[in-house]
């Protein structure tokens, strides 16, 4: 069964990585605007899963700047998604606007409708 998983997963990010869309080129003012907002987002993920897969495409097709955390391997951001996310599930996104307003949003389909509307993005 780990086999299976293990293999699976390296065949998502075979295909992911031969099929992966171009990123957008913006004018610089305009990519500066976005990284503004980017900058306070990061998103807990694990490499191989087909939900975390599909947000990374969205943020390499329209060049978001958001930091990727490893919720798998690294222990501190594990901890930190269960502790104060509430679950330890990915992908999450974090929001942070200050540092009493952090918002986990859950769900790969919220996530993605959330930076569609956030940045104007065709689906
Ligand atoms: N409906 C969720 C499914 C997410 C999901 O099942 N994620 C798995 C990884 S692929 C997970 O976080 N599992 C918890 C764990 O492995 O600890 C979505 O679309 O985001």
């Amino acid at each position: 069964m780990k086999f299976v998983r293990w293999f699976l997963g390296r065949l998502i990010l075979t295909i992911d990585f031969l099929t992966r869309p171009k990123p957008v080129v913006r004018a610089k003012n305009a990519q500066d605007a976005i990284d503004a907002v980017t900058t306070k987002m990061s998103l807990y993920q694990f490499q191989a899963c087909p939900f975390c897969v599909k947000i990374r495409r969205q943020i390499r097709k329209h060049s978001l700047h958001i930091e990727l955390r490893d919720a798998k391997n690294n222990e501190a951001f594990k901890d930190e998604l269960t502790r104060e996310g509430g679950k330890h599930k990915v992908p999450c996104l974090r929001i942070e606007n200050g540092p009493q307003n952090v918002k986990w949003l859950y769900e790969s389909k919220d996530i993605k409708s959330y930076l569609e509307a956030e940045f104007g993005l065709a689906a």
